[in-house]
C-alpha cells in the first residue's frame, strides 16, 4: 500500500494524516546525552562505579569517552531521528579547557559553552540536570544528608545548575527544564524516615531561592520508588515529590519517570490526574523491566498509552515536557538512542491519528462503539504514514537506518578501545 492509499483509509475513518504529521514535527522531545556513554560524564573518574541507585549493564564496544566522541555520536543519531529534538544534559557533562576542572558546586555557564555552540549549530534547545550522584561528596546521601557540609555542597550545586539553566534558555531561546533527582535512600529499614525528607525539602527550597525566570527555567522534581542498593526507602518518593510540586506551583513542576512506580501503576493514567491540577508537568519516558527502570523505549502498549494521554490532554500545547531517559550498555548505543526516539515519535504520531469522537462516545454511554473504534484503530495502515513522516523529515525509514549505524560502528566505534 502507498502512503496516498493509507491517507484515504484514515480519511474514511475521519482522520487527517497530513495534519498529524505537521503537528508532530514541531513537538520538542528531549534526547538524553547519557545513553551515549553509560551515564559517565566528563567530570569524574570513569573507572569508578555509578552510584545513586542507577546502573548500566553490558559492555558493548564504542562508549563515547570524550565530548568530541559524544558529539559525533549524537550527530550520527540526529541524522536518523525524525521530529524536533532538544538536547538533555547532565551537569557531569561539563566541558573544561585543557588543565581546567571545577567541582560540581563551582560549575559555571562557561563550562557549557561548547554545548551551547553544538545546540546553536544544530538549532536545538537544551534541558539540564544537576548531577547528584557518582561523586565523592555523596556520603552516600546528598541533599537529604544529616551532614551540613555535604548538604551545603549539593545545594550549591543545585544553585549553580539554575544559573546554567538560565544561560541555556537565554542563549538558545527555548525554555530549559531543570530536573532535580537524587538517589538518596537506604538499603534497609531506616531509623528515621521523616528527617531526611524534611532536610530534602529545605534543601530544594534553598536551591529554588536562586533567582530565575520561571517562564524560561522550569525546575522539575522527579520521584522514584526504589533504586539498586537503596531498596527499602527513597527520600524523594512519589508523595514527597508531588506534594513539593503542588505546594510550590509557582516555582517548579512535577516530573514522572514511568520506570519509577510499582509494576501495576501506569503513568499514562497519572498524566490526566496531574493535569487536572498542574498547568505543566514533565515526563521521563523509559521502560521498566523488573529491577531496572531504564531499558530502551519500545513501541509498546504503555508508551502508546502515554502518548495518547499527552495528545488528548493538550500536552502538545506546552503543558507536557517530554524527555527520554534510559541507558543500555549492552547494545549499540546509537541504535539505542535511535530506536527509543523513533518509538516515541511513532507513539505520538499514532496518538495524533485517533478519531475525534472517542470522548463523545464515552460521554453518551456508547461504550460498545468506543471499544470497537479503539480496537479497529490498531490495524489501520499506520506503517505507511510513519514511513512518509520519516521521508518528509529527511531521515531514513524503518529498514533503512540500521545499516548506517552498523557502518559507523565498523568505521568508528570499534576503534575505541
Ligand atoms: C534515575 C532517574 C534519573 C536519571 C537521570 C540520569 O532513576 O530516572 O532521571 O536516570 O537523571
Ligand atoms: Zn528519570
Amino acid at each position: 500500500m502507498s502512503y496516498e492509499e493509507a491517507k484515504k483509509v484514515y480519511a474514511a475513518h475521519g482522520m487527517d494524516t497530513e495534519a498529524a504529521m505537521k503537528r508532530l514535527k514541531d513537538v520538542p522531545v528531549s534526547l538524553h546525552c547519557w545513553q551515549g556513554d553509560d551515564v559517565r560524564g566528563f567530570d569524574t573518574d570513569p573507572s569508578k562505579p555509578l552510584t545513586g541507585g542507577i546502573q548500566t549493564t553490558g559492555n558493548y564496544p564504542g562508549r563515547a569517552r570524550t565530548p568530541e566522541e559524544l558529539m559525533a555520536d549524537l550527530d550520527e543519531t540526529l541524522r536518523l531521528i525524525p521530529g524536533k529534538v532538544k538536547m538533555n544534559l547532565h551537569a557531569s557533562y561539563a566541558i573544561f579547557e585543557e588543565g581546567e576542572w571545577a567541582d560540581r558546586d563551582k560549575l559555571e555557564p562557561k563550562h557549557f559553552k561548547k554545548w551551547v555552540d553544538f545546540c546553536k549549530e544544530r538549532n536545538l534547545g537544551c534541558d539540564f540536570n544537576p548531577t547528584f550522584f557518582s561523586h565523592p561528596m555523596c556520603d552516600p546521601l546528598t541533599l537529604s544528608s544529616p551532614n551540613e557540609k555535604t548538604r551545603r555542597f549539593w545545594i550549591d550545586h543545585g544553585k549553580a545548575c539554575i544559573r546554567i539553566s538560565s544561560y541555556l534558555a537565554e542563549e538558545l531561546g527555548q525554555p530549559c527544564t531543570m530536573n532535580i533527582w537524587t538517589g538518596d535512600g537506604f538499603k534497609d529499614v531506616p531509623g528515621d524516615r521523616l528527617g531526611p525528607r524534611v532536610r530534602y525539602k529545605e534543601a530544594i527550597d534553598e536551591i529554588l531561592s536562586e533567582p530565575y525566570d520561571f517562564a524560561k527555567v522550569k525546575p522539575c522534581i522527579e520521584s522514584k520508588v526504589f533504586g539498586i542498593g537503596v531498596e527499602a526507602y527513597t527520600v524523594g518518593s512519589a508523595e514527597f515529590a508531588l506534594s513539593y510540586a503542588a505546594l510550590n506551583r509557582d516555582k517548579c513542576i512535577p516530573l514522572m519517570d514511568n520506570g519509577h512506580y510499582h509494576p501495576t501503576e501506569v503513568v499514562s493514567d497519572k498524566i490526566p490526574a496531574l493535569l487536572a491540577f498542574f498547568p505543566e508537568i514533565a515526563l521521563h519516558v523509559t521502560r521498566p523491566i523488573r529491577w531496572d527502570s531504564d531499558h530502551v523505549v519500545l513501541f509498546d502498549d504503555e508508551t502508546r498509552e502515554i502518548a495518547k494521554e499527552i495528545v488528548h490532554c493538550g500536552g502538545l500545547e506546552g503543558r507536557v515536557h517530554i524527555a527520554l531517559d534510559y541507558f543500555d550498555a549492552s547494545i549499540n548505543r546509537i541504535a539505542a538512542w535511535t530506536v527509543g526516539f523513533r518509538n516515541l515519535q511513532k507513539a505520538l504520531l499514532s496518538a495524533l491519528l485517533s478519531p475525534d469522537n472517542l470522548k463523545e462516545l464515552q460521554d453518551t454511554d456508547r461504550f460498545t462503539e468506543l471499544m470497537v473504534a479503539q480496537e479497529e484503530l490498531k490495524t489501520l495502515p499506520f506503517g505507511e504514514v510513519w514511513q512518509e513522516y520519516c521521508r518528509r523529515c529527511g531521515v531514513p525509514g524503518d529498514g533503512e537506518w540500521l545499516p548506517r549505524v552498523m557502518e559507523y560502528e565498523k568505521k568508528v566505534l570499534v576503534n575505541r578501545k
